[in-house]
């Protein structure tokens, strides 16, 4: 009944995370391992308490494929690569790994779960659950209880992209080059390695490798992941990714196209009404989600709702969340209580 926890990457912008989430929600484990590569190892890490897992502070362990022993659940942050070489290990050693990353999403035996989503879809693992893609996270939760009110034919999202979906190094180098621009150091003179250009004072439309079709694969995670979380490979997606000067809240402007007739106020009463969203939507008060002033929460936040009338059907809304949060540790944590029912 409580399980024992380990996170892979726990020195990592997502893996630091898994630890405070987990005293967030007081999971109730009775062991919690921080692994992290060789490098790492030997670095502390405080740690707040969870479960039977007294505060205290972690000594992170090198990972290796022993480290799983006696694991019951593994949060995976490290990389895809890291994935794929220590699944074999975390399986055997019969424990289920919540991977975040692209390693197995899309793989017909892994379920891609949101929890507010597709719960269900859990009950199919294979010893493996994926977290999926942080920006498909976030609106796939602003998507769904408008899909219960009709079936979304057509979604048009745009993204800016926090820093923080880059990991550690990629905020600090925000964070470095915002000093050293505005300390008039010029772009030859900037460090620019996170990425491709760069971040300070910019918007790059740019996030992870170019596709055949000059897409990038950050977009075409958003098309192929939305429908298979969704459980309909109906819905057409069109996604622009961009990376925006902001640490860790990524926001999407998403224009959506229904079979039937939604007003805004069925929208606005159905998005207000779920667990895990907040709406914000007040134009006379000029409310409306900001990404750089929701950093650290946890629910996902709608506003600028309104008609589309280009389409028949449509509505347009705005959607902000934090994306170390909802978009990695707070939504595979959601994933790991799934697992342990009394959590
Ligand atoms: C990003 N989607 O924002 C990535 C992180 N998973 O770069």
């Amino acid at each position: 009944a409580h399980p024992v926890v380990a996170i892979a990457g726990a020195t990592g912008a997502v893996g630091s995370e898994f630890l405070k989430v987990l005293h967030d929600v007081d999971f109730p484990a009775s062991e919690v391992r921080a692994l992290a590569s060789a490098r790492s190892a030997g670095r502390k890490l405080p740690f707040a308490g969870c479960g039977q897992v007294p505060a205290g502070e972690f000594v992170v362990q090198e990972m290796t494929p022993e480290s799983f022993e006696g694991v019951d659940i593994a949060l995976f942050s490290c990389g895809a690569s890291v994935s794929k070489e220590l699944r074999a290990a975390v399986t055997a050693a019969g424990a289920v790994m919540i991977d975040n990353s692209s390693a197995f999403r899309m793989d017909e035996d892994v379920p891609l779960v949101v929890p507010e989503v597709n719960p269900d879809d859990v009950a199919w693992h294979n010893g493996v659950i994926a977290n999926p893609n942080c920006s498909t996270i976030q609106m796939v939760v602003a998507l769904k209880p408008l899909y219960d009110l009709s079936p979304i034919t057509r979604v048009v999202v745009s993204t800016y992209q926090a820093a923080s979906g880059g990991g550690a190094p990629a905020m600090a180098e925000l964070y470095d080059q915002t000093k050293e621009f505005l300390d008039g150091k010029t772009d030859d003179e900037l460090t620019v390695s996170a990425f491709q250009h760069r971040i300070a004072f910019n918007c790059i439309p740019h996030i992870d490798v170019f596709l055949d079709d000059d897409s990038t694969k950050e977009e075409w995670k958003m098309v192929v992941e939305t429908k298979k979380i969704m459980g309909d490979q109906g819905i057409k997606v069109a996604a622009t990714c961009v990376r925006v000067p902001v640490l860790r809240c990524h926001a999407e402007s998403v224009n959506v196209e229904f079979a039937g007739d939604v007003s805004v106020e069925a929208a606005r009463a159905a998005l207000a009404a779920t667990d895990g969203i907040t709406v914000m939507d007040d134009c006379a008060t000029n409310t409306y989600p900001m990404p750089g002033l929701l950093a650290g929460t946890d629910d996902t936040y709608v506003g600028r709702l309104r008609k589309d009338d280009t389409v028949e059907h449509g509505l347009a809304l705005w959607v902000v969340a934090d994306q170390i949060r909802k978009g990695a540790a707070l939504n595979a944590v959601q994933i790991a209580q799934l697992l342990v029912p009394t959590a």
